[in-house]
C-alpha cells in the first residue's frame, strides 16, 4: 500500500528488466482517467458466452458489450484457479512466485499484505475512487482462523488501495456465509455472534455429511460440513443467523452494491475503479428465481443467465449516467469451466449441445488450454474500435498496462510480470505477449511461446475423476502447435527436441529461481 514501502530485495535483476520495459510509464503527458470496472466473473469458460464460439445459451448483454468493444481470443487469467488468479491479476506478479497463494479457506489469513502495491493503490494514486464488491477469496486478517468475525475484521480490502469493499470471504461454498462491508459483517446480531472453524465441527451443528435429510442441494464431493440454507458447505459455521446470506440473492446483491458505488462516486466527481467480482457461476449454483429453469441446461445454465443479467445492469448504470464514453468496462473470468464441481444440480446431465471449455482442452484447474484461455472483452466507447484480437495477453498485464494509460510510474517492486500492452488491450496494436506461463492447481506450470505451447513433465494425478478434468500433469514434456492443434490433441515433443530445450529454457528464465519463495 505505502508507496517505498514495497520489499523487493530478491528481485534485483528482475526489476531493473522490468523497469526498463516500461520506462515511458512515468513519462506520459496524455495521461487519461476513464472510469474502469472489471465484471470478474467465476468459472465461466471461454466457450460458456454467447459472443465466443459453442456456446447454446444466450448471453445477450454480454454480447452487446462485446459488438460494442474488443473481444479477446487468446487472453488468459494468471492460474487455473480463483485465489492466484485473482492474486496474480491484484499484485501484476505471478501467484506461483509465492507459497501460500492456492485455493484460500474462508478463514484464511489475506495473503497481499498491507505493505503491498496493488492495482487499487495505483488508481487510488492517480486520484481514483477505489471499490471491490463480491467474492474476495484473497483471505482476511493477520491469522488464519483467528479473525474477529463480529467485529472487525482486519487487515482486510481496504488496506490494500480499496476505499470501499463489500465482499463474502472466499466463495459461496466456503464458510462463513455473510458478506463483509468494510471490514465489517453486515446484518449480524449481537445476541448471535458468528463462529467458524475449518478444522472441526461445532457441537450439536447439522451437517451435510451426518444430516442429507436437510440439504435442498446435496454434494457429488466434499461440500458435506455445515448446513447453510438447504446447501452444505466447506468449513464449519455456527451462528450469525440475521447475518446469513440467501444463495439465490447473492447476484442481486452484488450488482445493488456495485450500482450504487458507481452512483456514489460518480456524483462525488473523482474518477473511480470498481472491481466486480461475480460469484455467478461458481457453486453451489442457485440463482435467483426468476432465472430458474430459464436456460434450458439446469442451474449452470440459469446462473449464466443470472451473471448476464449482472452484467446488463451495470450497462444500464453506466448509459443512465452518461458514463459509456468515460468508462472502460473490463469483462473476463478468473479461471476456466468446470461441469460439475461438487453438486449434484444436474449440470453434467442438462449440458446438452452447450461447450464450456468451446474448442478447448481441459478446464478449470488444467495447464490445458481451457484452464487459463478465458473470454476478455474490454469496452471503451469512442475509443476502442470494435472487433476481435487474438493477440497473446495475460490478466497479469493490466497493472502495467492500467499504470502506463495514467501516467503512472511503478514503484520499485511492484507488479514484477506485468507488462504494459494497454494499444494491445484497446485496439490499437495487435501485437500481445511474447510469451504466457499457464498455472494449474498443483502448481505446475506451462508456456506458450506464439504457437507453441510446452507443459514439461511434472508430478500430480493426470485426471480429476470427480470434475472429469484432465490437469495436463504429465510424466513426460508436452509440446503442442496451438495454430495446427488447437485442442493440444497431438503431443509432439519427441519430434521437436530443439523446441522442447527452447521453450524449456525460456520457461526456466522466466522462473528464473524465483518459484513458490515465502
Ligand atoms: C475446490 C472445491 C470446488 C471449488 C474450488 C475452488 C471441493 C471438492 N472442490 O476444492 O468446489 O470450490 O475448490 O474454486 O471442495 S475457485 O474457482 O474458487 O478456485
Ligand atoms: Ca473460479
Amino acid at each position: 500500500m505505502k508507496r517505498n514501502t514495497v520489499k523487493f530485495a530478491i528481485y534485483p535483476l528482475f526489476v531493473s528488466a522490468v523497469l526498463a520495459g516500461c520506462s515511458g510509464a512515468g513519462k506520459n503527458a496524455e495521461a487519461q482517467k476513464p472510469n474502469v470496472v472489471f465484471i470478474y466473473a467465476d468459472d465461466i469458460g471461454i466457450g460458456d458466452l454467447g459472443c465466443y464460439d459453442g456456446s447454446a445459451i444466450e448471453t445477450a448483454n454480454v454480447s452487446r458489450l462485446a459488438d460494442e468493444g474488443l473481444r479477446f481470443t487468446n487472453a488468459h487469467s494468471g492460474a487455473a484457479t480463483s485465489t492466484p488468479a485473482r492474486y496474480a491479476m491484484l499484485t501484476g506478479e505471478y501467484a506461483w512466485r509465492k507459497k501460500g497463494t492456492g485455493i484460500a479457506n474462508g478463514d484464511a489469513a489475506m495473503i497481499i499484505k498491507p505493505e503491498r502495491y496493488t492495482i487499487a493503490d495505483m488508481f487510488r494514486e492517480a486520484g481514483y475512487s477505489t471499490g471491490v464488491v463480491g467474492k474476495w477469496h484473497l483471505g482476511l486478517g493477520d491469522v488464519s482462523g483467528q479473525q474477529d468475525w463480529n467485529g472487525m475484521v482486519t487487515p482486510n480490502p481496504n488496506d490494500l488501495g480499496f476505499d470501499y469493499s463489500y465482499i463474502m470471504a472466499a466463495t459461496a461454498d466456503r464458510v462463513p456465509c455473510i458478506w463483509i462491508e468494510n471490514g465489517r459483517a453486515v446484518g449480524l446480531s449481537a445476541d448471535d455472534p458468528v463462529q467458524v472453524n475449518y478444522r472441526q465441527n461445532f457441537p450439536g451443528e447439522p451437517t451435510g455429511k451426518d444430516n442429507p435429510e436437510l440439504l435442498r442441494m446435496h454434494p457429488s464431493h466434499g461440500h458435506d460440513q455445515s448446513i447453510v440454507n438447504g446447501i452444505s458447505r466447506i468449513g464449519y459455521m455456527k451462528g450469525g443467523k440475521s447475518a446469513l446470506w440467501r444463495d439465490q440473492d447473492i447476484q442481486d446483491s452484488i450488482i445493488a452494491h456495485a450500482v450504487r458505488f458507481i452512483e456514489d462516486k460518480n456524483s462525488s466527481g473523482n474518477p473511480w475503479f470498481l472491481y466486480l467480482a461475480t460469484n455467478d457461476i461458481h457453486v453451489p449454483r442457485d440463482p435467483h428465481e426468476r432465472f430458474v429453469g430459464k436456460s434450458g441446461h439446469g442451474p449452470r445454465g440459469d446462473a449464466l443467465l443470472e451473471f448476464d443479467w449482472g452484467v446488463g445492469k451495470i450497462m444500464e448504470t453506466l448509459e443512465r449516467l452518461g458514463l459509456d464514453d468515460n468508462t472502460i468496462v473490463v469483462l473476463s473470468s478468473d479461471n476456466g469451466p468446470v461441469v460439475d464441481d461438487g453438486y449434484k444440480d444436474n449440470a453434467v446431465e442438462l449440458l446438452g449441445d452447450h461447450k464450456p471449455s468451446g474448442s478447448y482442452r481441459g478446464g478449470k484447474y488444467s495447464n490445458y488450454e481451457a484452464g487459463t484461455r478465458v473470454p476478455v472483452i474490454f469496452r471503451w466507447k469512442n475509443h476502442i474500435t470494435p472487433g476481435v484480437s487474438g493477440a497473446l495477453l495475460s490478466q497479469v498485464d493490466w497493472f502495467a498496462s492500467f499504470a502506463s494509460m495514467l501516467g503512472i510510474s511503478l514503484p520499485e517492486g511492484a507488479a514484477p510480470d506485468s507488462q504494459n500492452y494497454f494499444d494491445a488491450w484497446t485496439g490499437k496494436s495487435s501485437k500481445g505477449r511474447d510469451y504466457y506461463v499457464s498455472q494449474n492447481i498443483h502448481n505446475n506450470l506451462g508456456i506458450t511461446v506464439g504457437d507453441w505451447k510446452f507443459i514439461p513433465a511434472a508430478k500430480g494425478p493426470e485426471f480429476d475423476y470427480n470434475t472429469s478434468i484432465e490437469f495436463a500433469n504429465s510424466g513426460s514434456d508436452q509440446l503442442f502447435n496451438l495454430k495446427e492443434d488447437p485442442f493440444e490433441k497431438e503431443n509432439i515433443a519427441e519430434q521437436y527436441p530443439d523446441i522442447v530445450l527452447r521453450l524449456k529454457e525460456k520457461l526456466d528464465s522466466v522462473v528464473d529461481g524465483r518459484y513458490l519463495l515465502e
